[in-house]
């Protein structure tokens, strides 16, 4: 009898305790509109090589969203909502600053972070990113910590340093024949602003660092043509006035003409070229250090990001360009291919502990998408929600349900209140009655009656999700 139950526990136990948990390499760089790569837009001149290997080995997600941010800062609330899992009017409040109208969940929400469940699940956990405009309660949490902002046109000053602390670390390892597994979270300070790009790269993309505020730069014919869906003028305004990203980021301010546009686009290619060759020096070192097979690989972005789009410079908006992230995940079991998802960043923490093999915390809001990296899922939700409430109250929403998405704007006192409906498959890029040129029928909806059934059950369904995720400002049509 006692050797028959050993045999059952050695055949259930033998396989766990053999088989090697799998390594996590998490990509996140700063600012990063999806539209910008030609995995997502197969006309831009941006030259990633690398991350299109990741692409083609891997699953691209064409809905994957954050979820927006009740601060100017919209790193802040994007980076919390990795490390804990949370939903936007939930995480931690990072700084007296900040609304108080949050509804904190958990005595302890800092604990349940990222870095501190890969920990206790035996990770060797490490990091390098850029400093601030995160939540520095679970940065610190990461056994190894190498953060600067890098933000400079030199290898010790760009993005090859946070490069280099991974190559360092990765070496390191090999050296002291470290077995445990790693949790490495790469974040990158560009290609946010300032977009001082290495010269050969700006000079690839026709780009110059522009630092003159009283003139424009000169056109260039190998700068990045101006955005598709690129207007000279937001059509109202977006209700957060003098705010830092639409008019003091240096080389833009607040102008929007042609050749400042294209040329700031060619410094964030610059940017973005470099950080691609970071990662890979990082997966050829993976390669030969026999671990590559073995490491879920993850690319994104903290958030979009706007540089003409809609008349826009910045990250606090709502529109596709800048709502959405790129994502990409290669690594063990992952099906290739393209997929829609409708993922949060949120439910990183969730997906990698289910990779894992680890618990989720308690406090944990996002949903493991596993099944979809599988092939048993598409998608993970059928409803995605967005925020911008970083100026004036309410601020921005947004609700995409299928095809169709409602942006609200109840800004400025009431000043400005405006409501846009979209069919995403048949206008992809949001053209508004101010794209005429681009293509006349393709238009916001919000004002055909034909569309009022729709824009009346989209209405629902923004203020249903408000509800359901404690937002404290409703719009003017919900009271
Ligand atoms: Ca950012």
């Amino acid at each position: 009898m006692k050797t028959v139950f050993l045999l059952f526990v050695a055949l259930v136990f033998a396989p766990a305790l053999l088989a090697k948990k799998p390594n996590f390499l998490f990509i996140l760089v700063d600012d990063q509109s999806p539209f910008d790569l030609k995995i997502y837009n197969p006309k831009s001149p941006l030259e990633t090589p690398n991350i299109d290997s990741l692409a083609k080995e891997g699953l691209v997600f064409d809905g994957s969203y954050h979820m927006g941010s009740w601060s100017g800062a919209v790193c802040t609330c994007s980076r919390t909502m990795i490390m804990t899992g949370q939903s936007v009017w939930h995480i931690p409040k990072n700084s007296k600053k900040n609304p108080k109208k949050q509804v904190p969940r958990g005595a302890q929400p800092e604990i349940q972070t990222l870095p501190r469940v890969f920990n206790r699940a035996g990770y060797e956990t490490m990091r390098t990113c850029k400093r601030g405009n995160s939540y520095s309660l679970a940065n610190k949490q990461f056994q190894i910590v190498k953060d600067a902002t890098k933000r400079g046109g030199t290898d010790e000053t760009g993005s090859h340093w946070h490069g280099q602390q991974v190559m360092d670390y990765l070496t390191d390892r090999e050296a002291k024949k470290t077995e445990d597994p790693f949790l490495i979270y790469f974040g990158f300070s560009h290609p946010h602003d300032e977009r001082n790009g290495k010269p050969e790269l700006l000079a690839k993309y026709g780009a110059k660092n522009h630092r003159d505020k009283n003139s424009i730069p000169a056109l260039h014919p190998k700068q990045p043509p101006l955005p598709i869906n690129y207007l000279e003028k937001h059509p109202f305004p977006h209700g957060h006035p003098g705010l830092r990203d639409e008019v003091k980021v240096p080389g833009v301010w607040e102008n929007r003409d042609e050749a400042t546009i294209r040329n700031e686009l060619g410094r964030e290619f610059a940017c973005s070229e470099n950080i691609d060759i970071q990662i890979g020096r990082v997966l050829k070192q993976l390669e030969a250090m026999g671990e590559l097979e073995n490491t879920y690989i993850i690319y994104t972005s903290d958030h979009g990001m706007a540089i003409g789009r809609h008349g826009l410079q910045g990250k606090q908006n709502l529109y596709e360009h800048t709502w959405r992230v790129p994502f990409i995940i290669k690594g063990p079991g992952v099906k290739k291919g393209r997929v829609q998802g409708n993922i949060y960043l949120m439910d990183s923490l969730a997906t990698l502990c289910d990779l894992a093999g680890i618990k989720t915390p308690e406090t944990n809001e996002g949903i493991s998408f596993k099944p979809v990296l599988t092939g048993e899922k598409t998608i993970i939700r059928d409803t995605l929600f967005g925020v911008y409430a970083g100026g004036t109250k309410p601020g921005m929403r947004s609700v995409r349900k299928g095809d169709w998405k409602l942006v609200k704007f109840d800004v400025l006192d009431g000043a400005v209140r405006e409501t846009q409906l979209f069919n995403l498959k048949e206008n992809p890029n949001e053209y508004l009655q101010q794209h005429g040129k681009q293509n006349p029928k393709l238009v916001d909806l919000a004002e055909d009656p034909a569309h009022a059934a729709k824009l009346a059950e989209m209405e629902a369904l923004l203020k249903d999700e408000m509800v359901r995720l404690h937002d404290p400002y409703p719009l003017w049509n919900q009271k």
